[in-house]
């Protein structure tokens, strides 16, 4: 039995005396392995007789039992060490100065939003906001939009599911139903815009389905085309920050205003990109017209007594002209490359005063 005592003493100093896990398995190997010293004395079982075998094959599994659980017991311990050391060479010292690096910026969107919030309140326009999630009545009805017309299905509608009342909730798909509330809550004269967020099932090169509309609505005695003109002209001339704009209106349809148009900006569109305020091409830029006699009269206002204009633009698609952008994917990418070279210092906000950009 020495012989077994020797050997044990022997492997569990190699055991310990391994420095790391490598050394670790040789040990295993030389003791365990198939050639090694414990599996040889295994091998030599086979020629004993029966007695023999059982007395030394129950000593040898003994052996091989606390081999086996020094090992495991040495590999926790290096992997346990290792893991240690290799927390305390990864540390991170949290009062070192942080590295000099701009962090964040103002999306190009909101800067084109703020901009143009700038201009309008300049103007004498309020801004007036209203929930993202809206009802039938607000988003549809109240706009001359008929019941079950087709023109409803002109706006890909994100609909929430049925109440148990029956209403079905929606998201909004303009930011009319922001002047529809202000109709309903204030009198004439009013004076606003509606920047917002607005939703519709759409998605390919040109559309995302959540995009940016900044809306416009006057109501007043007397309010007329000519004043929907200056209005959108003065606009157009600050936010491109050119002396003049030419514009033409084209006839178009909607169903909350008569007459409705869209305008267009001249440009020239020689050189790769889009210059506004010269040139001999056309660019559409927004939608427009005369609030509608149904629409004023489904908010409380009498129509033979005031009328008002309103008009609709994009900003995202307004921010791309202005800022040279050429794919609205990448509004939505989250690359910070792209963040960093469009994006906007959040201490350089947009107003009148200072300038817009
Ligand atoms: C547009 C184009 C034309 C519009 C009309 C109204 C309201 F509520 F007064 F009827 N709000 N916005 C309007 C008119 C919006 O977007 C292209």
């Amino acid at each position: 039995m020495t012989d077994l005592t020797t050997l044990e003493a022997d492997v569990l100093a190699q055991v310990a005396a391994a420095g790391d896990l490598a050394a670790l398995d040789a040990v295993r190997v030389a003791a365990l392995g198939k050639t090694g010293s414990i599996s040889g004395l295994l091998k030599t079982l086979g020629s004993m007789s029966p007695e023999e075998r059982k007395e030394r094959g129950a000593a040898i599994n003994v052996l091989r039992d606390r081999v086996q659980t020094a090992l495991n017991d040495k590999k926790a311990a290096l992997e346990a060490a290792a893991l240690d050391a290799r927390l305390a060479s990864e540390t991170l010292d949290l009062t070192l100065p942080a590295p000099h690096r701009r962090r964040g910026s103002v999306h190009p969107t909101m800067q084109t939003m703020d901009e143009m919030i700038a201009i309008f309140a300049e103007m004498g326009f309020a801004v007036a906001e209203g929930p993202d999630i809206e009802d039938d009545f607000h988003n549809f009805t109240a706009l001359n939009f008929p019941p079950k017309h087709p023109a409803r299905e002109m706006h890909d509608t994100f609909f929430f599911n049925t109440k148990e009342d029956g209403e079905r909730m929606l998201l909004r798909t303009h930011t009319s139903p922001v002047q529809v509330r202000t109709m309903v809550s204030q009198k004439p004269p009013i004076r606003i815009i509606a920047p917002g967020r607005t939703y519709r099932v759409d998605n390919d090169a040109t559309h995302t389905p959540v995009f940016h509309q900044v809306e416009g609505l006057v109501i007043d005695k007397g309010i007329h085309m000519g004043h929907l003109k200056w209005t959108l002209e003065t606009f157009l001339a600050r936010f491109f920050e050119t002396d003049v704009v030419t514009t033409q209106f084209r006839p178009h349809h909607f169903p909350f205003t008569e007459p409705s148009a869209e305008m267009d900006v001249q440009c020239d569109r020689s050189g790769g990109e889009i210059k506004i305020g010269q040139g001999t091409s056309w660019l559409e830029i927004l939608g427009c017209g005369m609030v509608h006699p149904n629409v004023l009269r489904a908010c409380g206002i009498d129509p033979d007594e005031y009328q008002g204009f309103a008009f609709g633009m994009g900003v995202d698609r307004l921010g791309m002209l202005k800022y040279g952008m050429p794919d609205l994917r990448d509004m939505w990418a989250s690359d910070s490359r792209w963040l960093s070279h469009y994006g906007f210092s959040a201490f350089a906000a947009p107003n009148a005063a200072s300038g817009l950009s």
